[in-house]
């Protein structure tokens, strides 16, 4: 009997039927983020360093720096990973050529702009995410939506609203709805003197934005919260209480964006997946590895990375009401193996939650001495035989095989790139 076989019987005596797992799994998507490829440098501006409190460190050879060699990048990755994919991207990651009239800035951008997007979408049957960029610009003063400069804020909002317009051609396009999320490194470094003045000019500038006509069942805009970033130590604008707060006040336009980056050390996502799907009928997450902070390590398969999708498998059997997508940018290592690794690592941990039973039963009838025991014996069950099957139903590579022709990609075409 096959691995596969034995390893099915096996989850059949705790009630798990593993073809099941596998044929859910399969139509799950997880948005792919261009910009690991780069080092979150985009292709609209010079940048020479990130500004707008993240930052990438590292200086592996091979980052991408042209619309081709990100998009063969992402073809690779596409290969070696299973599942259900869709692209995400940022607004600067516009581009621009004589057939469209060349470069505008960022307040300027129109669909035509990602139609090469769209085409290499459209190719491959991807759905796509947008995201505004509102750092790494000359117009951050260093505040977005949120300066006290009228002239500032009406850059930004302008950028906003033509994402949303950029956002709703995607959906339309690739007929899959675009999740939109707007975050802004808007803070202050030390203690500031005025809080609420920045807060409410971003509520405002936000109001603006989405403002812009959309159908909300094709874009999803949402509102990504943080704690702090480099060089915005002291005080964030979008906070945790102003991002929730914009998402509860505003249900018919916008949803909460958790980044598992963005919190406090000991602070969980997983335990807030199902305190929001108390009060949101759809929540979209960053997922990312903080190592001591927001670090955007290449998503592992740890511990919190299946307590997350535990809580998305038990609360929402995958039905589409959480937006999953990666967000995490290594630029010390081969980045086509830091994308591959932290897209598999979450399709993993995505697997090894539909194949634990729901223990709901024994939680209600007070039976924790159980619900201990066999969330044990859980972990010594043969996932990998699963795994490998699921590799195997997707077309892709098995653990351990696919590492040679990213080498070879690297010998051949990265190493080459100037
Ligand atoms: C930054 C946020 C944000 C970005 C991307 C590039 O801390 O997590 O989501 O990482 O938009
Ligand atoms: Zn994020």
């Amino acid at each position: 009997m096959s691995r596969y076989l034995e390893a099915k019987e096996m989850y059949a005596k705790i009630g798990i039927d593993t073809d099941i797992a596998i044929e859910k799994l399969m139509n799950v998507p997880i948005a792919l983020h261009c910009w690991q490829g780069d080092d979150v440098r985009g292709f609209d501006q010079k940048v020479d360093s990130l500004s707008g409190g993240i930052q990438t460190t590292g200086n592996y050879p091979g980052r991408a720096t042209t619309p081709e060699q990100l998009m063969a990048d992402l073809d690779i990755v596409l290969k070696l990973s299973p599942g259900t994919k869709k692209l995400n991207l940022h607004a600067c990651y516009a581009i621009f050529d004589d057939e469209n009239g060349g470069w505008v800035d960022r307040d300027k951008i129109e669909p035509k702009h990602f139609k090469k997007w769209v085409d290499f979408c459209k190719e491959r049957g991807l759905g796509c995410d947008f995201n505004p960029t509102f750092f790494s610009h000359p117009m951050c003063d260093p505040l977005t939506l949120s300066s006290p400069n009228e002239k500032t804020r009406k850059f930004w909002i302008d950028h906003g609203k033509a994402c949303i317009r950029i956002s709703q051609y995607l959906a339309e396009e690739l007929g899959q709805e675009c999740v939109m999320n707007i975050w802004t490194g808007d803070g202050f470094k030390d203690i500031p003197a005025d809080r609420i003045g920045p807060r409410a000019r971003y509520k405002e500038a936000i109001d603006e934005i989405l403002s812009e006509p959309f159908d909300f069942n094709k874009v999803k805009p949402c509102v990504e919260s943080k704690v702090f970033g480099i060089g915005v130590e002291a005080y964030t604008v979008g906070s945790a209480e102003f991002s929730l707060s914009y998402a509860a006040a505003n249900k018919d336009k916008c949803i909460p964006l958790m980044d598992n980056g963005h919190y406090h050390p000991t602070e969980v996502v997983s335990d807030k997946i199902p305190a929001l799907l108390v009060f949101f009928p759809e929540i979209a997450l960053h997922i990312t590895r903080p190592i001591r902070w927001d670090s955007d390590h290449v998503v592992l398969l740890d511990d919190e990375t299946k307590e997350i999708t535990k809580e998305i498998v038990r609360c929402t059997d995958l039905d589409g009401r959480v937006k999953i997508a990666l967000d995490y940018f290594d630029a010390s290592i081969n980045r086509i193996s830091a994308w591959t690794v932290g897209l598999r690592n979450v399709q993993k941990a995505l697997l090894i939650a539909l194949l634990t039973p729901d223990m709901t039963n024994l939680q209600n009838s007070n039976n924790f001495t159980e619900i201990m025991v066999r969330t044990e014996d859980i972990k010594t069950m043969p996932f990998g035989d699963v795994w490998a099957e699921y590799c195997r139903k997707c077309d892709v590579p098995l653990d351990n095989e696919w590492f040679e022709s990213v080498k070879k990609y690297e010998n051949e075409i990265l190493s080459k790139r100037g």
